[in-house]
C-alpha cells in the first residue's frame, strides 16, 4: 500500500521534472523573441551611431567659417560671442562694425605671411584689437566681443 503511494509521488516528481525540463528547452518562439530583442538592440545602436554622426557633421560645419568676401557681415555679437572668416584670397580686406562704422581694421592677406592657421582678434572699448593684421591665404580670423555693447564684423 505504502509503496504504491510512494511510487505515485515519485512518478509525479518525474513528471514535474520533465515539465521543468521542457520549459528550459529553447522553443522556436523563445528563439525568435531573442532574435527580435537582438534586432531592436542593433537598431538602437545604429540610431545612436547615426546621432553621433550627425553631431560630428554639425561640429564640422562650425569649424568651417564662411569665406571672407566683400559684403559679408556677421550677426550682432553679444558679450563673449565670436565670429570667424577664412581668408583664402590674397588682397586687402577692410573690416568694420555695422552699428559703429568708426570701428575699422584691415586684414592683409599675403602669400608667404608668417601669420597663418588661426588668428584671434578681440573687440573691446568700441574698437578692434588690431588696426592691421597680415595673414597667409587660408588663415581663419576669429573676433570675440569683450564689450557689453553689441558689435559685428562686416567686410567692405
Ligand atoms: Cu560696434
Amino acid at each position: 500500500m505504502g509503496s504504491k503511494k510512494f511510487g505515485l509521488i515519485i512518478a509525479a516528481g518525474i513528471l514535474s521534472l520533465a515539465a521543468c525540463g521542457q520549459e528550459e528547452q529553447p522553443t522556436a518562439d523563445g528563439g525568435s523573441e531573442a532574435a527580435v530583442a537582438e534586432k531592436e538592440k542593433t537598431e538602437k545602436e545604429k540610431t545612436s551611431a547615426e546621432a553621433a554622426e550627425e553631431k560630428t557633421e554639425e561640429e564640422a560645419v562650425e569649424e568651417s567659417p564662411p569665406e571672407a568676401e566683400s559684403g559679408a557681415a556677421s550677426e550682432l555679437l553679444s558679450n563673449g560671442d565670436e565670429t570667424s572668416y577664412v581668408f583664402n584670397t590674397a588682397g586687402e580686406f577692410s573690416i568694420f562694425c555695422e552699428p559703429h562704422p568708426v570701428m575699422q581694421m584691415t586684414v592683409l592677406v599675403e602669400e608667404g605671411s608668417e601669420q597663418t592657421g588661426k588668428v584671434a582678434v578681440d573687440i573691446a572699448d568700441y574698437a578692434f584689437g588690431e588696426k592691421t593684421i597680415t595673414v597667409a591665404p587660408g588663415t581663419t580670423v576669429t573676433w570675440t566681443n569683450q564689450d557689453q555693447a553689441q558689435h559685428n564684423v562686416a567686410i567692405k
